[in-house]
């Protein structure tokens, strides 16, 4: 029997996910753990002539006061009527409905917007594997230096050596893999990355930096580091992990220091050390349920980890979850099995932590609810292998990880959706976009690509709460990307289900930038939408304290129930996961009008870094559903 399940495992160990399936006679690749990746036989083997095609891959790799001041009158040039929209959200009439809705909160204004998609840029250089937007409102985005291709070159002629393992020859790439992308303007700068962060996990360190973790080949022990500088580069360290981490999670804990959660073969978690540190090979932690939950075809990696408002860690693998302490590192209880299919990759669904409310009731801890919506059937992995794509999971499932004995609770999404998004947008409701509905991630694997974003209202009434908007018509499959920017907007990247990058397939490497303009943005709604004042609103906060916000409004009567104050951490995101990704709706005391179409409100900093973490948020006003611009806050 043992020799039996070791069999069994190992053979599960050694499928790589990328291509066993039936995909025997494209021999593009041998070992994948021996690095010896080969994309000659792929093109071949599509019976297509390397020579003709433009497409590049040269080498192998592998929440109600009426307000105060003064009243508004007929006769304010600014004022307009406030008119009373027809309600979106119904009463809280629903048994399954949040209860923790304001009951002074109006509703919010309706549209009938669906969004709006803007081409901003033809070429971002790299594909958008893996983005993060820095506090210097700079989008970092890389895919794998595995490839040795991209679409823009190191800069002053620099190359990185590699040892070609096919050809056994000493090569020089000079192809960036990386590009710190301008969200205005949309300039791309090269970045130079020697260790590959290749299908990697990363966060936003306390000061602003990002951490990268893990990767492919010679990166996949690495911790990367990149400061929001107009010049700076990479600052990488090789070998500083205790295990290799491709397919890892990294989020952040309470003090601001990391946690990286498996990968494949990885069934540990380890604490990233300080910069220039190492991790020797005992400083890591063994957890039975990466291992217990590994299938056949993995469908665990990139576990969606997420630091609870108790201070413990949910890790949520396949289709089981537990809850570990950081503290003791000993697992606290399992939550029960989540039924349908299976959630991580290559069977990638989506999650998010709910936003925390802070805005009702002062309970310490607030509750932490976690959703996670579509993913695959355990098979379909292995099916997409031998050509058939069967359709992604269409559930949403919400589970009260602080709840003693928790329930998951589920929904139906309007489409399926595998490799999707989800993004918690400026108001706290989500988005669902990019990805297919059917088949799994891996190297061409999926098909009939999801062009629909969907809104979730994760408090509105049952029957509400999701709303397809405007179709893209970019499909954005493996390795696509998505990111909320402080104006509110989506900014969408990457697509490469392809070795290498090629322009002709039928989904081609998507070099591609697109913004999506959620209904907030509806033009008819601009005059409801808050601008902060940067100068006059505290920008480093103390957990616990309270602090001013100044925002313009013109030409309306604001009621304290209107405005609701949110705070969010840029996720890093890649693989259909968005890493630390938090949302934080704070308390408030009164809105007051300070002069005409100008209002202060005080609202108080979250209590610890247990609910948020040390560093950067977003800082939002969103008024009646419409958010304000977001400015960069520090909370220490
Ligand atoms: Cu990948």
């Amino acid at each position: 029997m043992a020799a039996t399940l070791f069999h069994i495992k190992a053979l599960c160990l050694l499928l790589p996910l990328l291509f066993v399936h039936g995909l025997a006679q494209i021999n593009f690749f041998r070992n994948p753990f021996s690095s010896q990746f080969s994309g000659e036989g792929l093109l071949n083997g599509n019976g297509q002539d390397q020579s003709q095609r433009t497409n590049l891959f040269p080498f192998n790799f592998p929440f109600n006061f009426p307000f105060i001041g003064r009243p508004s009158h007929s006769n304010d040039h600014d004022a307009y009527e406030d008119r009373e929209p027809a309600p979106r959200r119904t009463p809280a009439d629903d048994s399954d409905h949040n209860p923790q809705l304001d009951p002074n909160a109006r509703p919010d204004f309706s549209t009938d917007f669906k969004g709006s998609w803007d081409l901003v840029s033809k070429n971002s250089g790299v594909s958008g594997m893996h983005i993060i937007l820095l506090p210097n409102n700079k989008l970092i985005m890389y895919d794998a230096s595995a490839f040795h291709i991209s679409d823009i070159k190191l800069p002053n002629g620099q190359c990185v050596p590699f040892m070609d393992k096919r050809s056994n020859k000493q090569m020089t790439d000079c192809w960036a893999h990386g590009v710190e992308f301008d969200i205005d303007t949309a300039k791309i700068r090269p970045l130079k990355m020697v260790y590959d962060p290749w299908c990697s996990s990363g966060g936003l360190a306390v000061d602003g930096s990002l951490v990268g973790t893990g990767g492919w080949d010679n990166g996949i022990k690495t911790v990367r580091y990149f400061k929001p500088c107009d010049t700076c580069d990479f600052n990488e360290y090789q070998t500083t992990l205790a295990d290799p981490r491709w397919y890892a999670t990294q989020i952040t804990l309470a003090d601001g220091g990391f946690m990286v959660v498996g990968g494949r073969r990885a069934y540990t978690y380890e604490y990233v050390p300080p910069p220039g540190k190492f991790n020797n090979k005992n400083a890591k932690y063994f957890l039975p349920l990466l291992d217990q939950t590994t299938d056949l075809d993995e469908n665990n990696l990139y576990p969606f980890v997420y630091l609870s408002t108790d201070g413990n860690v949910f890790i949520f693998a396949n289709n089981r979850s537990l809850l570990l302490s950081p503290k003791t590192n000993n697992v606290l209880r399992e939550l029960p099995v989540l039924p349908g299919g299976a959630r991580n990759y290559p069977a990638s669904g989506m999650s998010a932590l709910l936003p925390i409310r802070l805005d009702l009731n002062p309970a310490v801890p607030p509750p932490a609810e976690v959703i996670i919506c579509g993913g695959a059937k355990n098979e379909a992995y292995g099916r997409a292998g031998r050509g058939t794509f069967i359709p992604a999971l269409q559930d949403c499932n919400r589970i009260t990880i602080t709840d003693p004995k928790p329930v998951w609770k589920t929904e139906t999404m309007p489409s399926q959706r595998v490799i999707g998004d989800m993004l918690i947008l400026p108001t706290g409701d989500l988005l669902l976009i990019n990805g297919a509905k059917a088949g799994t991630a891996a190297w061409f694997f999926a098909d009939n690509p999801n062009l629909v974003p969907v809104l979730y209202r994760p408090d509105a009434p049952v029957t509400q709460r999701f709303t397809e908007l405007a179709a893209t018509d970019i499909p954005r499959m493996y390795h696509s990307s998505a990111a909320v920017l402080p104006d509110g907007k989506i900014i969408v990247a990457g697509s490469n289900t392809n070795p290498g990058y090629n322009y002709t397939a039928k989904y081609p490497t998507e070099l591609r930038i697109e913004k999506f303009s959620p209904p907030y943005l509806d033009p008819a709604l601009a005059k409801w939408r808050p601008e902060l004042v940067k100068e006059s609103t505290a920008t480093e906060l103390s957990y616990g304290s309270m602090f001013e916000i100044v925002f313009k409004l013109k030409g309306l009567r604001v009621r304290n129930g209107d405005i609701k104050v949110t705070m969010y951490s840029p996720p890093f995101t890649t693989h259909g996961y968005s890493m630390n990704q938090r949302m934080l709706i704070l308390e408030k005391d009164m809105v007051v009008r300070t002069s005409r179409g100008m209002y202060r409100v005080v609202a108080t900093a979250p209590p610890s870094g247990v609910v948020a973490p040390p560093g950067y948020y977003l800082l939002f006003v969103v008024h009646r559903g419409v958010p304000s611009e977001g400015i960069w806050v520090r909370i220490k």
